[in-house]
């Protein structure tokens, strides 16, 4: 097949399994790739340990498949409706949306190989690799280059039509494709998402300082929450997206119709549930979405700061109880949630109604 017939192959082969953005880059380093590197030197990336390694290889597609000549970039829309679950009381743990439904990882390498084996059918000659999200590489850069949107200053691929809750995935292919254009940058003069973060992640447009980020905070990281940023954190409990939701390019964003994105939890849950799940149910709660990936003490540490910040007085004996939790994760965040209440309660009767008592499942 001819490049122009091969490219229109690809991208009609993409669109019938799901994706509904789909372009390609010549495979190359582009002038981006600079800015990510100056990133590693400004330590900007916190703990996230890869990716700071190796920063040469993430730069430039042809370092992790020298074969490469072009890349195929692929975007799928993901679950961007907010929902919340029943209960007689207020105070509520925000997940974001892309962790309500199956976690991609699962499921989106696999629809990439079905195209990859498409196309192979199609092309003998043809080779590729698949990647999505955790292959060392810089996905929006190649996004971006690929024509299916451009870089905004809260550092998320937009597409004009689709906003920003889609996720990435593509094919570094052996053959030689015929490229798309980039989109022009169509932030303009907006602000929002940069005076939106309540812990300050953005230095400058187009940057994030990823170790100032609700979602590294919540997601990523492993250990304690710097006591900085936990009053700031307000009551994400998994990922955070104010930086998307002030966006006005998600104002018309749609839900996924997708089985494969089919939700599994709410993005709003009574912390009052999620305070009392023990290890097993909390693996049972959130059953093959992201939100395992924070593991339960990551999670309960995730809770405890958002108790914290609930102005909740109703929440003092739980927290008490976990005062005395042998994992000092645990019984450290607890004390911090307590000396917040004790800072910030809102007098009898006002905010959100207290908890029921919490003779349910003990702490461990
Ligand atoms: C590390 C990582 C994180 C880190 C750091 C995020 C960050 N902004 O770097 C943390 C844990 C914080 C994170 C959070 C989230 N992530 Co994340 N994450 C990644 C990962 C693995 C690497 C990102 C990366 O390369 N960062 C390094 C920095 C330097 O790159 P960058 O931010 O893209 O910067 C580029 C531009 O901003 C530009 N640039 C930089 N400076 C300047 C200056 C100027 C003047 C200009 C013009 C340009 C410019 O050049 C840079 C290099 O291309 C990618 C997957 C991948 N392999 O690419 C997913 C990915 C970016 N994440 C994704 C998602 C969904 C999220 C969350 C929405 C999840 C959530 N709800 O909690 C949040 C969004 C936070 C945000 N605003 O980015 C999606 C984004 C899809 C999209 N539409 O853009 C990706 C692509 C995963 C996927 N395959 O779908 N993530």
């Amino acid at each position: 097949m001819q490049p122009e017939e091969l490219s229109k192959f690809t991208k009609e082969k993409a669109r019938e399994l799901g994706f509904q953005l789909v372009g390609i880059a010549p495979a190359k380093a582009f002038p981006e790739s600079e800015f990510y590197k100056e990133w590693v030197r400004q330590g900007k990336a916190g703990q996230l340990e890869y990716m700071t390694r190796d920063p040469e290889t993430r730069a430039d597609i042809t370092r992790w498949y020298p074969q490469a000549q072009s890349v195929v970039v692929c975007g799928i829309r993901y679950n961007s409706q907010k929902t919340a679950g029943t209960s007689p009381n207020g105070s509520w743990g925000r997940i974001s949306r892309y962790a309500t439904s199956r976690d991609y990882h699962q499921w989106l390498p696999k629809r990439l190989g079905n195209l990859l084996q498409f196309l192979k059918a199609a092309a003998p000659d043809l080779e590729g690799r698949i990647f999505t999200d955790t292959s060392p590489l810089l996905e929006r850069m190649y996004a971006r280059y690929a024509g299916i949107g451009w870089i905004g200053k809260n550092t998320l691929l937009i597409h004009p039509k689709m906003g920003s809750y889609f996720f990435l995935g593509g094919l570094a292919l052996n053959r030689q494709l015929v490229p798309d254009e980039p989109l022009p940058d169509h932030c303009g003069s907006c602000t929002r998402c940069l005076h939106a973060c309540p812990t300050e992640a953005f230095p400058r447009p187009y940057q994030m300082d990823a170790s100032r980020c609700i979602a590294y905070f919540t997601i990523e990281l492993k250990e304690s929450i710097p006591e900085e940023f936990r009053s700031k954190m307000q009551n994400w409990v998994f990922g955070c997206d104010i930086c998307q939701e002030v966006c006005p390019w998600n104002k018309f964003s749609t839900a996924s119709q997708d089985p494969a994105l089919a939700p599994r939890t709410e993005t709003e849950i009574p912390l009052e549930e999620l305070a009392h799940l023990t290890p097993e149910e909390f693996e049972k709660r959130f059953e093959g979405t992201p939100v395992r990936r924070s593991k339960w003490r990551g999670f309960l540490r995730n809770v405890l700061i958002a108790i914290g910040n609930s102005k909740n007085s109703g929440w003092t004996r739980l927290l008490q109880q976990y005062l005395r939790h042998p994992d000092p994760l645990v019984s450290e965040h607890a004390a911090w949630g307590l000396r917040q209440l004790q800072k910030n309660s809102e007098p009898a009767g006002g905010g959100t109604a207290p908890p029921a008592p919490c003779g349910g499942v003990p702490p461990r």
